[in-house]
């Protein structure tokens, strides 16, 4: 059989050529020493591009939310956010063991808060009571099938928080999708926020890492917070040269990942056992619940498999795919002919 077409997730492109050229290329020094050129060169991209002060390269989106709880919060803190965030689901209780933070989950409309929603849960200035630290929003939400947080909404979360002194963070992995998706530019959804973590290893096709953006004070902090976790790298030009590659080359094409992701997704709706709701594929997430099928949900990504393609289960219910640079228009063609063999006679 050919290779199967992987639409798992975004993380699973390959550095191309270019990319990998770039990597063997790199100048490269002891970043823990902070004399890696290529890393410093990153973190001076990545913070001109989100118009921020500076930038941190960590190993993992996960590390880079970490750090920048660590960074922002104490212990006994509160964070405010969706409870389908991925700093909530994902990222194996890392607020509560790493920053003694307890997390304050809500329902969020298809992922996202309101500014109403969110200042009914802030805490009053009582003894009793942790301290509201920050609200951590998610940008595109990736369970609720890579939907935008409008950059409105967030204004009016950004005007909350100071009124109340509160932080924000924004798990912003697929910031740049939201950007291309929006015409709302990234620095306008980082200038709303106090932190950014966003990933070079999904969209943007590289093999490892993401960055945290945000004031040089913050970073500073979040600097030996990501040493404290292990994540000071040596010589990490080699990937960062990687991560460089990826903002030059890589951004302007991610609208092409979403006009596939919404040909999957309309050919997926024509067929009447399976269900997804089209008002969510708005970038290059696509979520299809399992509906009519009579199947389990492993056993439709089994089916799949099967035939040559590879989903991921998303709850018991719903499966998840996702278009990425290492798929192309045959790719998707054929991804719907092995959606419409499968389900159209269950
Ligand atoms: N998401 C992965 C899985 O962990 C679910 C994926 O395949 O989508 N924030 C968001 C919104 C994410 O979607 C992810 C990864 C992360 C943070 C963590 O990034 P990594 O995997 O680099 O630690």
């Amino acid at each position: 059989m050919p290779h199967p077409i992987d639409l798992r997730s975004d993380t699973v492109t390959r550095p191309s050529p270019g990319m990998r050229e770039a990597m063997a290329r790199a100048v490269v020094g002891d970043d823990v020493f902070e004399d890696d050129p290529t890393a410093k060169e990153l973190e001076a991209l990545a913070a001109e591009l989100t118009g921020r002060q500076a930038g941190l390269f960590v190993p993992s989106g996960t590390m880079g939310n970490e750090v920048a709880l660590l960074a922002h919060t104490r212990r006994g803190d509160e964070a405010i956010l969706d409870s389908n965030a991925h700093i909530y689901k994902y990222e194996v209780a890392g607020p509560a063991v790493l920053s003694g933070v307890q997390l304050a989950p809500l329902m969020g409309e298809r992922g996202l808060l309101s500014a109403a929603q969110i200042e009914a849960a802030i805490r009053d200035d009582d003894i009793h009571q942790p301290v509201t630290r920050v609200i951590c929003l998610e940008n595109t939400h990736n369970r609720a099938g890579g939907v935008i947080h409008p950059v409105e909404s967030m204004r009016e979360i950004r005007a909350l928080a100071d009124r109340r002194g509160i932080r924000i963070h924004l798990d912003g992995a697929r910031i740049f999708n939201a950007a291309a998706a929006s015409c709302v530019g990234v620095k306008a959804y980082c200038a709303l926020c106090d932190s950014v973590m966003f990933c070079l290893s999904k969209g943007l096709g590289a093999p490892i890492g993401s960055m945290v953006v945000g004031d040089a004070d913050f970073i500073l902090l979040a600097r030996r917070y990501r040493k404290m976790l292990g994540g000071g790298m040596r010589q990490v030009g080699i990937i960062a040269a990687a991560g460089v590659y990826a903002l030059k080359h890589n951004v302007a094409r991610l609208s092409e990942d979403h006009a596939r992701a919404r040909r999957l997704a309309e050919a997926i709706a024509k067929i009447p056992s399976l269900t997804i709701d089209l008002d969510t594929v708005q970038t290059n997430i696509v979520v299809i619940g399992i509906g009519a099928t009579g199947m389990g949900v492993e056993e439709c990504v089994a089916a799949l498999e099967k035939q040559g393609l590879l989903v991921v289960p998303f709850g018991r219910a719903r499966m998840r795919a996702v278009t990425h640079l290492d798929v192309d228009d045959a790719d998707i063609a054929e991804a719907v002919s092995i959606f419409e063999r499968v389900f159209a006679k269950v």
